[in-house]
């Protein structure tokens, strides 16, 4: 009787200290909040949509909830906290895309406007759910923009395309990054590179220890080829290809990885003294998709317009060469 008693209070006091975190007593009625949910906090690109967030807040003047939520129990707590803390709206990049049902259900019953950006939410039959705004990139040109870099290198190198392998660091499950690969390799073919060459890695996860992993694999089971081409859904599996090609002295000369996206990532591979097999970046933007959907989600709480349906960003090929002119032709330069 006493334990049970005892228990009680714990949990009442919890429950207190917890609604007090939840929801400060002095909120103005009219104060805008919005939530922005990221799969992969410790990833520099969503560092920077957050950073761009946070322009947009200041700008505008809302409080800025910013959470990271790896995995499902992780939203769906993120979305029932931002309830209690009486936050309008959020925008998320999902850690997996067939939560789709369960997100927009959760943010139905909470009563809170939702938007994706990055990653599009599908519903139980895998087609993308329209209903939920979105901002994302143009994945398949992207990946041709890849695709494309890469075969005028291999040219410009004078390679025989028959003595080099690709390796195609995959993660199928996500539509967009189907979508990426699937682009760079049709512009590879194209280009007249064997189809026969390309080595599929799949990827665990979308980060540069799981690439190196998926590309190590594959270079181990394809001794023959003298030289090798790297392409993933971004930079960091890019980095993980052109780490595990270096640990088999395949190094700058032998090696073309064109990663996606432009953040820490590439950017300090390009900052190295020496080049490395990291050749290229297609630069996209963090400041379109941090802060644009910030200001298109305040915009929907504030006046009830809501965004676009679809929304889809482009990209630009930066090399060490040009990576400053690049991101200033973007309007990253500054930041
Ligand atoms: C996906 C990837 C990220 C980034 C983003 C635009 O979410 O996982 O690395 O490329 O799309």
């Amino acid at each position: 009787m006493k334990r049970r008693l005892f228990l009680t209070l714990i949990a009442a006091a919890t429950a207190t200290s917890a609604s007090m975190i939840a929801a400060p007593v002095a909120q103005a009625a009219d104060e805008v909040k919005i939530g922005f949910l990221v799969k992969q906090p410790e990833e520099p690109w969503f560092q920077d949509e957050w950073k761009f967030a946070e322009m947009a807040a200041k700008e505008k003047g809302f409080t800025l909830v910013k959470i990271g939520a790896p995995s499902g129990e992780k939203v769906m707590s993120a979305i029932d906290n931002l309830a209690a803390q009486k936050a309008q709206g959020f925008i998320i990049c999902t850690p997996d895309v067939k939560l789709g049902p369960g997100i927009v259900a959760k943010a139905k019953a909470d009563k809170l406007k939702m938007m994706t950006v990055d990653d599009r939410l599908v519903d139980g039959s895998g087609k993308p759910i329209e209903a939920v705004p979105h901002m994302g990139i143009s994945a398949y040109n992207i990946g041709k923009q890849v695709g494309d870099g890469i075969a005028a290198e291999i040219k410009k190198r004078g390679w025989d395309m028959k003595d080099v392998g690709a390796i195609d660091v995959t993660y199928e499950q996500l539509p967009t990054a189907h979508d990426r690969t699937a682009g760079a390799t049709d512009a590879l073919v194209a280009a007249g590179f064997p189809k026969a060459n390309i080595v599929m890695a799949p990827q665990a996860k979308t980060d540069t220890e799981n690439a190196f992993n998926a590309a190590n694999i594959a270079l181990t089971k394809n001794p023959q080829f003298k030289h090798w081409v790297a392409y993933a859904l971004n930079d960091e599996g890019v980095l993980g290809a052109v780490r595990a090609a270096e640990g088999r002295g395949f190094k700058a000369d032998n090696m073309i990885g064109i990663g996606i996206g432009g953040s820490d990532s590439a950017l300090n591979e390009f900052k190295k003294p020496n080049p490395t097999g990291f050749f290229g970046t297609v630069i996209i933007s963090p400041k379109r998709h941090g802060e644009e959907t910030s200001e298109l989600m305040y915009a929907w709480i504030k006046d009830g317009k809501a965004p676009p349906a679809l929304t889809l960003t482009s990209g630009m090929l930066a090399t060490r060469e040009n990576v400053a002119s690049v991101r200033q032709q973007m309007g990253l330069a500054s930041n």
